[in-house]
């Protein structure tokens, strides 16, 4: 079994064989299957076992897998060389259409994940603001700077204490925790801290504890808590960004965050994140500004090439978000029938194209909540569904994202084999 094989190679020079862990399956204690290609809605893994995907790349294939209008793209950019540390065309023409689609967007800095993202406009909001602590939410996942590593549920009145390690305290003293969906403890925070923090930064859907939508009120009692206390409140939209609308989350929920964080489907698979939001915040950014932040591939133009071509498809196909978002809607609608008409325990969440099941009897609203779901009952369905054909998220704190690749056919299919699963 060739993935057995790379594996076991991997992990001789690789930590844990992969260059990302949860691409290691060990949440559902298998070997990972090594993936050869793409296409549409389709991998094939290097055995040529072929399988409906519904990972896409952790969110960036939102068209499919080798879209060919981004692979020309590419394809195009690259023969007039890869890189050059030098402004180019393309850069502006990124900038351009992000402002131009996001009206929170005044100005935007290009980086290349979406964790560079997340530390440059935590860096930008604590220059402008002055003060130093941030405020978090436990389940969250911001990537992996060392202020974003908090351990989850550190107590909402104590210092963030480090989620990892090789974080030291003092990086991640001024990070605190409150609770999904929950505004009181965002309040008990600020009153806590007084004239001391510089943000709120939050996924403005949960998607890193599984898909966890935010309770009507709480985006907008967000705002409202950072307006009444001078924060700055921060969408981190590296997976909702151009996903649940073109212009993210922030349009499809009406709430206008100071500044966004966007990855993922802005490189069209090459690796870009970006930050920005308000002209007065993002001019304190270098050079325009004291707060430094610099990057070598940042605005790559292959990369560029990759995201424009993307979010240009985005922007000008016809009712492609209500068709998606519609696909989501009936497809996990379906997906919750099947287990109600099966007895099964669990809790189906979604909003769009994003969405995941928790086999828990409880409604799940925040990461204590995600927490209470059987994990192991998660890990046979995660090994049914793969047998089926049916490549899922490898680990019950993620999503699945459903893409404009994915037909009636292979939804349908998806779902007869989840029937299979609880008979
Ligand atoms: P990257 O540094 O991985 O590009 O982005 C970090 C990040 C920031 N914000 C949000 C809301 C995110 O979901 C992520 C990364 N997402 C995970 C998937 N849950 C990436 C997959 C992985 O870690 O391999």
């Amino acid at each position: 079994m060739r993935s057995q094989e790379l594996f076991d190679r991997a992990r001789a020079c690789i930590p844990g064989g992969v260059n990302s862990p949860v691409r290691a399956f060990g949440s559902v204690g298998m070997a990972p299957r090594f993936i050869a290609r793409a296409k549409g809605d389709r991998i094939w893994d290097v055995e040529g076992n072929e399988y409906i995907d519904y990972i896409g790349s952790w969110g960036p294939m939102i068209l499919g897998h080798a879209h060919p209008a981004v692979l020309e793209a590419v394809e195009r950019a690259a023969r007039d060389g890869l890189s050059f540390g030098a402004a180019t065309e393309r850069e502006v023409e990124m900038a351009e259409l992000i402002c131009g689609i996001v009206p929170s967007v005044e100005m935007v800095r290009m980086v290349n994940s979406g964790t560079e993202a997340v530390m440059s406009a935590v860096r930008a909001a604590r220059g402008f603001t002055g003060r130093d602590k941030i405020v978090k939410f436990a389940g969250c996942y911001h990537g992996h700077s060392d202020a974003m590593l908090v351990k989850a549920g550190s107590g909402v009145m104590t210092q963030g204490i480090p989620g990892s390690s090789g974080v030291p305290q003092g990086c991640t003293r001024d990070t605190l925790t409150a609770t999904y969906n929950d505004l009181d403890s965002v309040k008990a925070l600020f009153e806590a801290n007084p004239g001391e923090i510089a943000a709120v930064i939050v996924e403005p859907v949960g998607t890193n504890m599984g898909v966890v939508p935010p309770e009507p009120g709480f985006l907008q009692g967000l705002r409202a808590i950072c307006d009444a206390n001078g924060a700055l409140l921060i969408f981190d939209e590296v997976i909702t960004g151009f996903r649940l609308a073109l212009d993210g989350a922030q349009g499809f929920y009406g709430v206008r965050p100071d500044l966004t964080t966007f990855g993922k489907i802005i490189g069209g698979g090459m690796p870009v994140g970006a930050y920005g939001g308000r002209r007065d915040i993002m001019s304190m950014v270098a050079p325009m500004g004291p707060v430094y932040q610099a990057g070598t591939l940042s605005g790559n133009p292959v990369a560029m090439a990759a995201g424009l071509a993307q979010l240009k498809l985005l922007r000008d196909t016809p009712d492609l978000y209500a068709k998606l978002n519609r696909a989501g809607d009936e497809f996990f609608a379906a997906l919750d029938g099947i287990l109600s008409d099966a007895g099964v325990p669990h809790c189906v969440n979604h909003v769009g194209s994003l969405g995941c099941v928790f086999f828990t009897p409880e409604k799940v609203g925040n990461y204590a909540e995600a927490q209470t779901s059987d994990t192991g009952r998660y890990a046979a369905y995660f090994k049914h569904m793969l047998g089926s054909g049916i490549y899922l998220a490898p680990s019950q704190f993620e999503a699945m994202f459903l893409s404009t690749a994915h037909t009636p056919e292979d939804l349908r299919r998806t779902l007869d084999a989840v029937r299979e699963f609880v008979k």
